[in-house]
């Protein structure tokens, strides 16, 4: 794993990647499908928040737009609305990274401008004028491969080589960000395992994740409840806490460095065996 980049620099806070670090999650969604860790109330929101951040989460990963298989659109004015509250009222009470989950310019900035560090893009920075909303920050930002849209993603999803075209994708992004000016440091890609991919597609991107790895940009994953683990396991939505870790600990085996979760405490235990399996 040599050429791994160890830093990321998100807003004022520098994250140290040189283990890997959990990204709790936290939905302000009405309609987000795995039921732990969805608030519309913003205080009850705040105090998920702080609680995976005294689990352990480096990063609270803020979201008011469900992208679930078939989920409706949002409008800039409910973002906002759902996600700024929370933000402002975390900003200094953590020492975790603030990270909003949005594809909306809009909200980047008054995310950002709330306290947000970070910016998590399943559409990897790909609306209009998203590059330049991110790049006027000085966050972190999260570049996502989705093949297709949310509502239609799941209907047929196809590649030649998954993993390739994925890569391709994501180092075009991250090059894309640096040509508007956000540095290397300041990137992180991931492969977005259920965003336009089938079981066999998400299991060779997890098989073969040390080729993503070799780019030296450092991975994000999120596999935590997706329904690759119902597939696996056969479990139903509140009983996916063990396939998710078994994932997560591969992922990190094979160079994962951010772990998207809603579990934070069982993640990062399943990260430490995972590091120390992997050798430092
Ligand atoms: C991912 C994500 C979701 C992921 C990144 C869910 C917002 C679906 N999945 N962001 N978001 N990676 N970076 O199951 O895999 O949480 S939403």
């Amino acid at each position: 794993m040599a050429g791994i980049r160890r830093v990321l620099r998100c807003g004022g806070r520098t994250l140290d990647l040189s283990a890997a670090v959990v990204m709790g999650v936290l939905n302000v969604t009405p309609d987000s499908f795995s039921d732990g860790g969805r608030f519309t109330d913003p205080s009850q929101a705040v105090e998920h928040a702080l609680r995976m951040a005294e689990e352990g989460a480096a990063i609270v990963d803020v979201g008011g737009e469900s992208t679930r298989p078939g989920a409706a659109p949002v409008s800039v004015a409910e973002e906002l609305d759902r996600v700024v509250p929370v933000i402002e009222r975390l900003a200094g009470r953590t020492p975790a990274v603030i990270s909003v989950d949005t594809s909306k310019p809009e909200v980047m900035r008054s995310a950002a401008a709330a306290g947000a560090g970070m910016i998590n893009d399943v559409r990897a920075l790909a609306l209009p004028g998203a590059l330049a909303a991110a790049a006027a920050t000085s966050c972190a930002v999260c570049l996502m491969h989705m093949q297709g849209e949310p509502a239609t993603m799941q209907r047929g999803p196809a590649y030649v080589d998954v993993v390739s075209e994925v890569k391709a994708f994501l180092l075009g992004r991250a090059q894309a960000c640096r040509a508007a000016g956000i540095p290397d440091e300041r990137i992180t890609i991931d492969p977005g395992f259920g965003f336009g991919k089938t079981l066999a597609h998400n299991l060779e991107l997890l098989r073969r994740l040390p080729e993503l790895a070799e780019s030296g940009i450092p991975v994000a994953v999120g596999l935590s409840r997706k329904s690759a683990v119902a597939s696996l396991t056969g479990r139903l939505a509140g009983d996916r806490l063990p396939g998710s870790l078994a994932l997560a600990a591969i992922a990190v085996l094979h160079g994962a460095c951010i772990v998207r979760a809603h579990d934070v405490a069982a993640t990062l235990d399943a990260i430490r065996v995972a590091e120390a399996v992997r050798g430092a």
